[in-house]
């Protein structure tokens, strides 16, 4: 594993199959300095490179998910530089992370914070987590995917009351907006997650890979263009040494062994 300051990593699960990632700047309430945020995506691409996981989960602690972008770090920067580095293109690389990624929010998740979640293929919340985008409150406005991850996972009208306010939604309020899919308690939140991670890489890697492929390519073109990409990756399963092994093991009522061919 990638060494790292600002995220603690792990391997877990009764297989060691699960990634684990937890933000670990308890003190300025996880703030997504640049660093952190490379940290993540150099994790992320190593777990996408390590054959005996499927999955990966990302938590803060039970206070906090994360504040959002680190507020002194960006207050100095201009435009120009801004621009011509191209800041926030580490996210690029954690939107690119081909295995499943599954945030597990406890407490605050605020602007970047959310962002962050959202890019996360399943979110889990704790009950007292609190979603919020509170960008127009500083002086800017979302810049790692909210504006577009409210519109598109949740509704145009959700996007327009977070991003234009800044305002505060519960744990049940993300839900019922679409950005997640399951609440519990904080305290079992993170192994709900491991559990849901374990389940994932109980399966077949390739499969699995082309699922998470299919089911992104919906909110980046239209239904017949999504039906299409769909139809030609199941004739593709057709290929594959799981696709004879899982329905072989059907017929045969035995449990398939996967190999991720
Ligand atoms: N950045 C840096 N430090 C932070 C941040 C932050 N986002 N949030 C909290 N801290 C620090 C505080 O400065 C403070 O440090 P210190 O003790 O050294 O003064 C410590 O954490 C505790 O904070 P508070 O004293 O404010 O604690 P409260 O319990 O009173 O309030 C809040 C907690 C509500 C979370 C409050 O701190 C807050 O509003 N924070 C800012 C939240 C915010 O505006 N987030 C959005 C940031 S903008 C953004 O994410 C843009 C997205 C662009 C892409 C992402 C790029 C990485």
């Amino acid at each position: 594993l990638p060494r790292c300051e600002m995220i603690k990593t792990e391997k877990v699960g009764e297989k060691s199959n699960v990634g684990l990632i937890t933000f670990n700047r308890p003190r300025q309430f996880n703030a997504l300095c640049l660093q952190l945020i490379k940290e993540v995506a150099d994790t992320l691409e190593h777990f996408d490179n390590d054959e005996t996981v499927g999955a990966t989960v990302i938590t803060g602690n039970e206070k906090h998910f994360s504040a959002g972008a680190d507020i002194k770090e960006m207050a100095g920067k201009e435009f120009a530089a801004s621009y011509k580095k191209d800041f926030l293109v580490d996210w690029d690389r954690i939107r690119t992370v081909k295995k499943p990624i599954i945030a597990a929010v406890n407490g605050y998740a605020f602007g970047g914070g959310n962002e962050l979640s959202m890019i996360c293929d399943i979110v889990y919340a704790g009950e007292k987590a609190v979603f919020s985008q509170p960008e127009i409150n500083i002086g800017t406005i979302p810049g790692a995917g909210g504006t577009q991850g409210w519109s598109r996972f949740g509704s145009k009208s959700w996007a327009m009351e977070v991003c234009l306010t800044g305002n505060r939604f519960t744990a049940q309020e993300a839900q019922m907006a679409g950005i997640v899919s399951r609440i519990f308690p904080p305290k079992e939140l993170v192994s709900e997650a491991i559990k849901l991670g374990e389940k994932i890489s109980s399966k077949s890697p390739i499969l699995i890979q082309m699922i998470k492929e299919a089911v992104k390519v919906a909110y980046e073109t239209n239904m017949q263009q999504g039906l299409q990409y769909e139809r030609r990756l199941f004739h593709s399963t057709f290929a594959t040494n799981d696709q004879k092994e899982g329905m072989t093991a059907f017929a045969q009522k035995r449990k398939p062994n996967w190999t991720g061919n």
